[in-house]
């Protein structure tokens, strides 16, 4: 078998997505993978088309490990955001290709089921206390058993993942980043009253966490992990810049806190210590961002021994066939924890179909052979890519902030 040819397609159903299809000498066989990476889009699929498509014609999509070795080791330029990202995009596709031409889900390709379902999480936000509480409740009816808090801070300006939801949709040509002020007083300060506010009023048994989006310094991040301690979140999301892998230590010595970390880590290199010391107890990857499956289940293999499970990064910036992806990895590996899910709007699902489903606070794995996903390249026609950015963060001084 050998692939005939490289389409990448980048379409804007209500946020950017750019897909890898691999097609194959075998008639009607192709794989499709996800290589989207929120507000850089272009460069990746530039970096697929220009550079990386004419590399994989004539090979065999079979061998999938010799593949990622060769474009990650053989090829000289390595790592980083759009380069990993990329290589995500073709190694699922080839997966994508396996599980079909096997007639098996991923899942099965992956060792089997070590579960029926993945345990997952969904967001939930508001402007106070009360809204988050109600936020909170309406998931919980919905099934969901744990859930990812975050509230607007007073004094600050726009919260990610409160009024910065979904900055994208609707986003004109000539976008530029929404702008966030941002002060750590008033945020550490508040975070541990949502908390105790959120155990007050829907008790112990919900499961309840918080994303810090990388904007403590180690010192803070210690403080606030201590400080919500009586709550006993789940984890405590991204404390801390991906830089400051060996700070983490400094976290731990003052807290039980639950800690996860990775969704800006692009490679198992910068997994390795935060595993190995146990600084973590949460792995959570962007599998579209670090090279996808191959480099995913070797991760989940070296924190297996360590204790630290899997938590998948699973925004809705990126493109069904890494959830999907996800949550054939989540059933399959011994040491999975939790599952980050959104749902998709309609339009994402005619265009890109095979998200997993839904049921009972759980993904199920999509049963079709391969990822069970695809692309309707008609439908994703009508809907161009659209220039957008991720909000900056600013300090009230108006110095540049990390987020
Ligand atoms: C977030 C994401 O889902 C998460 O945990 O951190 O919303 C993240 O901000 C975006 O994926 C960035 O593109
Ligand atoms: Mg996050």
């Amino acid at each position: 078998m050998k692939i005939t040819e490289v389409r990448v397609i980048v379409t804007c159903p209500g946020r950017n997505y750019v897909v890898v299809k691999i097609m194959t000498d075998e008639p009607g066989l192709y794989g499709v993978g996800d290589a989207t990476l929120n507000g850089r889009e272009l460069a990746v699929a530039e970096a697929l088309e220009k550079h990386l498509a004419p590399l994989l014609i004539g090979r065999d999509p079979e061998r999938i490990e010799d593949i990622w070795q060769y474009i990650f080791r053989g090829t000289y330029w390595r790592g980083g955001p759009v380069l990993m990202t990329a290589l995500a995009g073709i190694d699922l596709a080839l997966w994508d290709i396996k599980g079909k031409r096997a007639g098996l889900p991923l899942y099965s390709l992956l060792g089997g089921k070590t579960r029926e379902c993945a345990l997952c999480y969904t967001h939930a936000g508001g402007k106070d206390f009360v809204a988050v509480e109600d936020a909170v409740r309406g998931k919980m009816e919905r099934g969901f058993k744990v859930v990812r808090a975050q509230v607007a801070v007073p004094g600050n300006r726009g919260t990610y993942g409160v009024e910065m939801q979904d900055p994208r949709v609707g986003v004109v040509e000539e976008a530029l980043p929404a702008l966030e002020i941002w002060e750590p007083a008033p945020y550490l300060r508040t975070i541990p009253r949502l908390f105790a506010h959120l155990r007050d009023k829907l008790g112990d048994e919900v499961e309840l966490f918080h994303d810090v989006h990388e904007r403590l310094t180690p010192i803070q991040a210690a403080r606030l992990a201590r400080e919500v301690e009586p709550f006993h979140l789940f984890f405590l999301e991204d404390p801390l810049r991906p830089e400051h892998k060996e700070s983490l230590r400094l976290v731990r010595q003052h807290s039980v806190t639950p800690l996860a970390m990775g969704e800006l880590y692009h490679s198992r290199y910068e997994c390795l210590p935060v595993i190995t010391e146990q600084l973590i107890d949460f792995i959570r990857c962007d599998i579209a961002h670090i090279g996808g499956i191959t480099e995913a289940r070797k991760i989940a293999a070296i924190a297996e021994p360590y204790g630290v499970l899997t938590a998948w990064h699973g925004p809705g910036d990126i493109a069904p066939m890494t959830h999907s992806a996800n949550v054939h990895l989540d059933v399959a590996i011994p040491n999975f924890g939790v599952q980050e899910m959104v749902f998709f709007p309609e339009v994402v699902q005619e265009v890109l179909p095979g998200a997993p489903a839904y049921r009972d606070g759980a993904l199920w794995p999509n049963e079709a052979p391969g990822l069970g996903c695809d692309i309707n390249e008609e439908a994703a026609k009508k809907y161009p890519y659209q220039r957008a950015y991720l909000p900056t963060v600013r300090r009230a001084d108006g110095s540049v902030h990390d987020w």
